[in-house]
């Protein structure tokens, strides 16, 4: 009955196994956790309501049960590149992205929404955004944003891809909505851009244009210390892995190096 993917079959199981699998082995930092107990209150946020009145406060206990530090100067906040973020980000190895904090993990990929009058989810059918902003899935993610902007210290990084279509940095979007917003100016130091161009894609958006420039002015105007970087190198290499022979892709200082032969003394 309604126009997006029904909720993923064996969600329970996918899900209270993430929760043990990042408190054991991806963070075992975040100390000791109830997995079933916030598997249940992630359930009760949205099972027996009308799928399209779930409201962000609706996973308050889910945040509460599922909550922990996230180190300063690894938050990396992103726009249209989320299967990069990921591999970029490296289970919280190299930074720690909302997919890679408990709350985050829980449901990254996923997909889910409950019933009126039925304590069954809905494995046929879910709201998309378009049919109702108040969906499962939309509130979980708006509550989870706030949370982990709130929590967020340090160096804060964004990656925005610099090919996508309408611009990298999306209005409206989680990002400018639900982030911004909600940073603590006082725990911040300064917010790294990162603007990334597709390897084989168009160069749309970069620094101090469009509508890098608008995020750049709007950071500045609430008093962030603000630097952009185009293309930036890690994140590069990472996307050549698949464009080995692309001109982007050149390991422009190696050949001379290789040729320069040994140092002499003379
Ligand atoms: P998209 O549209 O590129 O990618 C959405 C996919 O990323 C979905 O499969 C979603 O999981 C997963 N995902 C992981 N983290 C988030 C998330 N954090 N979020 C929404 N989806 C997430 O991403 P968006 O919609 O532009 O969102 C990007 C935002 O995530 C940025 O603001 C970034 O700073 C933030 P699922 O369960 O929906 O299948 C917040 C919102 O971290």
């Amino acid at each position: 009955k309604w126009k997006g993917e029904g909720t993923t079959q064996n969600l329970e199981s996918i899900v209270i196994g993430r929760c043990y699998d990042y408190i054991r082995i991806v963070n075992p930092a975040v100390g000791e956790k109830n997995c079933s107990e916030i598997w249940e209150a992630f359930k009760n946020a949205f099972i027996n309501k009308d799928p399209c009145s779930i409201l962000p406060k609706d996973y308050e206990l889910y945040i509460n049960l599922s909550l922990h530090t996230i180190p300063p100067n690894k938050s990396l906040f992103w726009e249209n590149n989320h299967l990069l973020v990921n591999s970029f980000a490296g289970r919280g190895q190299r930074y720690m992205p909302l997919s890679d904090t408990l709350f985050g993990f829980f449901g990254d990929l996923l997909n889910w929404c409950g019933q009126a009058n039925s304590i069954e989810l809905d494995y046929e059918s879910c709201p998309t955004a378009e049919e109702c902003e108040n969906n499962a899935v939309e509130s979980f993610w708006r509550m989870a944003s706030i949370t982990y902007a709130q929590h967020s210290s340090g160096v804060i990084h964004v990656l925005l891809n610099g090919s996508a279509v309408g611009g990298a940095y999306p209005e409206p979007g989680y990002f400018a909505d639900y982030e911004i917003p909600n940073l603590q100016k006082d725990k911040i130091s300064q917010i790294a851009i990162w603007v990334v161009d597709d390897v084989e894609g168009p160069d749309i958006d970069s620094c101090g244009t469009h509508t890098v420039e608008k995020l750049e002015n709007r950071l500045k105007t609430l008093g962030y210390d603000v630097t952009c970087t185009d293309n930036y190198k890690s994140v590069m290499l990472l996307l050549c892995v698949d464009y080995p022979d692309d001109s982007k892709c050149t390991l422009s200082s190696s050949a001379p190096a290789a040729q320069r032969g040994p140092i002499s003394s003379d």
